[in-house]
């Protein structure tokens, strides 16, 4: 037997310049920025190839529900005009290739090394490099480390007595195997019906023999209106890469669609009405990220688009006693992540899917061969967890960060997290967050791309002026965390417990809402975050 490969693995005295966490569009960003400066990069990532969630996420049905050609990378007009997304929402066994593409396509892999966790870093004072612990035991250190490791990344199982004696077949929708799975002849068990959980129930629903779909909450849905990118529209979009590229940078969350500028209620009941109707019918994010202002900040407004869908969903579903079950009546329209689908609601006029209320009969027990609710017992050869990420924190919380004076990441956020535009931390000097906590929310991609080309700006500063040390002041940090809280208090959001309020019923210590997320615009964003490096970055401590 030929001996194992162990020429790729970082050893004891390896050194970079850079090390980076993850292989997923903020990896992959920092990866080429920092190249491009001339640095070493080790990038680690515990997948076996690229592409993060869309590496992990391969459940039947997981796609994007932001337009293809706005969630891939922008930092090449070649890729941009290269690249044909097939469906204006492309699915994941194709995006997963073009990240596979991409990696290729820049010569990235060879910095990469897959099937890889990270398990600490620690920052070596004096020294000002970060040591970084593998978990097969090896070290390597690195003037800056980079964590890249996604905002909804670490799977969350529910906690239900009995789990472990589960003895069916089961998968979390964020660890799906790589075999196929089929849901043919049996009975099938879904958990959840977020943004995943939909999209799975809509593919299981299609060949199980029977589908019980476990909701706690009821969702606000909007159609996705997915469809092939015809040739004309291939043409049409790689044409306007720039006319594209200054739109994701102009709106309120990084996608196409952006609110209109009027007051709902500057409409009259039959114009407001039309308006609903044709937002419900476009693409995408149409009726959430491109409705009126108000509906997000203003009780009155949000009454009238959370009454509109709730007809929708009347509308759909033939009966009403479901029905009344998918209508969401304690929280109003988008004010949680609005799932989009494809026929989801018809799901549930076929004889094969029983819906439980969660809310009405709660889960008591799993045992080997099905659930028990209050209300009897489901038998299930098979369980799918949809139920979500320990969303935002959760996975730079994972790993074992300590800075300056021994202070662990983990305990610094105990009451939430405090950054600065969700780069940087107090007391972690040299450690990048991509898509951090407390950055802007939207469009993903966007915002990695985005502090990719913001770290690489402050690297070179550094490099340039010859310091090695740098890390936010801490009042910064506490103004822009302040601003965040502000920002988040003027919403409807801040009342509404979900992974965007930082709720996780899942994790002990995590029933407060909190602020984890930047709501205040990308553009207000960009604006701090240009001014930093136009000025030189005058909000640090660096040496
Ligand atoms: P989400 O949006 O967090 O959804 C998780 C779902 O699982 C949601 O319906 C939860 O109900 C449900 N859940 C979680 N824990 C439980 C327990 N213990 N019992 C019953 N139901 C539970 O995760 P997704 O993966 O769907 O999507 C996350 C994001 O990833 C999404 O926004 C996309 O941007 C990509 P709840 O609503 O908490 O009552």
């Amino acid at each position: 037997m030929a001996a194992p490969d162990t020429s790729s693995r970082a050893s004891v005295a390896d050194n970079y310049d850079a090390v980076i966490i993850g292989a997923g569009a903020g990896g992959i960003s920092a990866l080429i920025h920092l190249r491009n400066l001339g640095l070493t990069c080790r990038l680690f990532e515990a997948g076996e190839g690229p592409g993060g969630a869309w590496y992990w996420n391969r459940y039947p049905g997981a796609r994007f529900d932001s337009e293809s050609y706005s969630y891939g990378f922008f930092f090449s007009p070649d890729l941009f005009r290269e690249w044909n997304w097939s469906e204006h929402f492309s699915g994941q066994p194709e995006t997963e290739a073009y990240f596979n593409y991409v990696v290729d396509r820049f010569d990235l892999r060879k910095d990469m090394q897959f099937a890889t966790r990270v398990s600490a870093a620690r920052f070596i004072e004096g020294e000002n490099v970060w040591e970084v612990a593998l978990a097969d035991g090896t070290t390597c250190r690195a003037r800056w480390l980079i964590a890249a490791v996604g905002p909804l990344t670490t799977p969350q199982l529910p906690r239900i007595a009995g789990i472990e004696s589960y003895a069916g077949e089961a998968y979390h929708t964020a660890r799906w195997p790589h075999h196929p799975v089929d849901f043919a002849g049996k009975r099938v068990g879904v958990i959840g019906t977020g943004a995943s959980g939909v999209q799975v129930i809509q593919e299981v629903a299609k060949t199980a023999r029977h589908l019980t779909v476990f909701q706690r909450t009821a969702n606000y849905m909007a159609p996705l209106k997915n469809g092939p990118v015809t040739p004309e529209e291939q043409t049409g979009i790689q044409s306007r890469y720039d006319e594209l590229k200054a739109r994701v940078s102009s709106t309120y969350a990084w996608f196409l669609h952006s609110p209109d500028p009027r007051s709902i209620f500057d409409l009259s009941d039959d114009d407001r009405e039309r308006f609903f109707e044709e937002r419900y019918n476009a693409r995408g994010m149409a009726i959430w990220q491109g409705n009126f202002r108000d509906i997000l900040t203003d009780r009155a407004a949000n009454d009238l688009i959370s009454d509109f869908i709730r007809r929708k969903i009347r509308e759909r579903v033939k009966d009403p006693q479901t029905a009344e079950k998918l209508v969401p009546k304690d929280h109003g329209f988008g004010t949680r992540r609005v799932p989009h689908e494809t026929n989801y609601f018809e799901v549930y006029n076929q004889p094969n899917v029983t819906l439980v209320d969660l809310k009405a009969t709660p889960f008591e027990v799993i045992a080997p061969d099905g659930i028990r609710t209050s209300e009897g017992f489901h038998e299930l050869d098979m369980l799918i967890y949809a139920t979500g990420f320990d969303a935002v924190t959760g996975a730079f919380e994972a790993i074992d960060i300590v800075g300056v004076d021994g202070r662990e990441l983990r305990a610094e956020w105990r009451d939430g997290p405090v950054t600065y535009l969700g780069l940087m931390t107090p007391g972690f000097p040299n450690f990048f967050m991509s898509a951090g906590p407390l950055s802007a929310q939207g469009n993903i991609p966007r915002t990695c791309e985005y502090n990719a080309v913001w770290v690489a700006e402050l690297v070179r500063y550094m490099n340039e002026n010859g310091l090695t040390y740098i890390e936010p002041d801490p009042a910064a940090a506490e103004q822009w965390t302040a601003h965040a809280r502000d920002v988040q208090s003027a919403l409807l959001v801040d009342e509404v417990d979900s992974w965007f309020t930082g709720v996780n019923a899942n994790r002990e210590g995590r029933l407060e809402r909190r602020v984890v997320q930047y709501r205040g615009g990308a553009y207000i964003y960009r604006e701090r975050s240009e001014a930093a490096i136009a000025n030189g970055f005058p909000e640090f401590i660096k040496k």
